[in-house]
């Protein structure tokens, strides 16, 4: 049996809009597992870093389910999670297994997570001005970096 418009007693006009708005809806609908479900990520950082908590914000604003733990012994983190002293930076976040290194792209770790990589995690060494959570109005070069142990490769360059 099909469902015509008489059948539905509804003008055709209508049925055409209600089929088009449809078509709209499945558009949005989450094509990624990404998307159909918030992604947690742990972040540690001392609990008087600013920039630590912009970037927190940007995460969330980009979809993350975030849960900050504050410590004032964020060395001992980095020892735990591995974090070589040249690419430390203010914050370390655990996702996934992987470790992220200061002020990541919520773009670079959404990624990470696709294209899963065997690798330790990404880092920005540093703060440079204009990464996520650093916008001081200035803007440096900076790169992120996959890394695993000593060793690190671009990722991304902004
Ligand atoms: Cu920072």
């Amino acid at each position: 049996m099909t469902l015509t418009s008489q059948a539905l007693r509804v003008p055709p006009r209508t049925l055409f809009l209600v089929a088009m708005s449809s078509l709209i809806a499945l558009m949005f609908v989450p094509t990624n597992a990404f998307t159909a479900e918030l992604k947690q990520i742990e972040v540690y950082k001392s609990p008087t870093c600013g920039c630590c908590k912009d970037w927190i914000t940007h995460l969330q604003h980009n979809g993350f389910k975030v849960t900050a733990h504050d410590t004032l012994d964020m060395q001992t983190v980095k020892q735990q999670h591995g974090v070589a002293a040249q690419f430390q930076s203010c914050h370390t976040a655990i996702i996934d297994g992987y470790v992220i290194e200061g002020h990541v792209p919520a773009n670079d770790i959404k990624r990470l997570l696709r294209e899963h990589p065997m690798v330790q995690g990404l880092a920005v060494p540093g703060m440079p001005q204009g990464a996520p959570g650093m916008e001081t109005g200035l803007k440096q070069p900076y790169n992120v970096l996959t890394i695993q142990g000593d060793h690190s490769r671009v990722y991304s360059h902004y």
